[in-house]
C-alpha cells in the first residue's frame, strides 16, 4: 500500500511536529511516499524536481492523505491532482481551524474529510479509511 501524505510546507510548518506522527503511525500499515513532509529540518529539490517527483509519487499511491489544518496551495493542488486521477482521499483538519478550511475542499464530495478533535480521534479516521480502501 503506497500512502501519499500532504502536508503544509510553504503554508507554514506549525504542525509539522504532528505529521511526523501521523506518518509514524502510517508507516505501520504501508509505503509512506512523502516522509519528509513530517521533518522539520528537511529542505532539499529544485522546483522542478520536487513537482516532477510528487506527482510521480502521487500516480503511483494508492490512497492520499492530507491535512488541511493549515493552508497550503501546494495541499491544494495535490487534492485536485489526486482527484483527476481517481485517487481515495482522507481529508483531515483540527476542528479549532474549521472555520479556516477552503469550502474548494470541504464542499467537495469526492473527498472523504473529517475534523478531530484530538490526534488519537485522526488516526482512529485514517484506519477506518485505511480498512474502506484496502484491496481497492
Ligand atoms: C522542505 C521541507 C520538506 O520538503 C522540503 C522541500 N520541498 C518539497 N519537497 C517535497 N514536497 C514538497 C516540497 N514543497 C512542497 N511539496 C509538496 O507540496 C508536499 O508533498 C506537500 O504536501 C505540499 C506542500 O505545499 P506547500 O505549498 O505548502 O509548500
Amino acid at each position: 500500500m503506497n500512502i501519499y501524505f500532504c502536508g503544509s510546507i510553504k503554508g507554514g510548518r506549525q504542525h509539522a511536529d504532528w505529521y511526523a506522527e501521523l506518518i509514524a503511525h502510517m508507516k505501520k500499515y504501508g509505503n509512506v511516499l512523502t516522509e519528509h513532509v513530517g521533518d522539520v529540518n528537511y529542505a532539499s529539490g529544485s522546483p522542478q524536481n520536487v513537482y516532477v517527483q510528487d506527482t510521480d509519487w502521487l500516480r503511483q499511491s494508492d490512497i492520499v492523505v492530507a491535512d488541511v489544518t493549515v493552508t497550503s496551495m501546494g495541499v491544494g493542488y495535490e487534492l485536485a491532482f489526486a482527484e483527476a486521477h481517481g485517487k481515495p482521499c482522507l481529508v483531515l483538519f483540527d476542528n479549532k481551524f474549521a472555520d479556516k478550511i477552503s469550502y474548494m475542499i470541504s464542499g467537495n464530495s469526492y473527498f472523504k474529510c473529517f475534523g478531530y478533535d484530538s490526534h488519537q480521534q485522526a488516526i482512529e479516521i485514517f484506519e477506518k479509511f485505511l480498512q474502506e480502501n484496502e484491496g481497492k
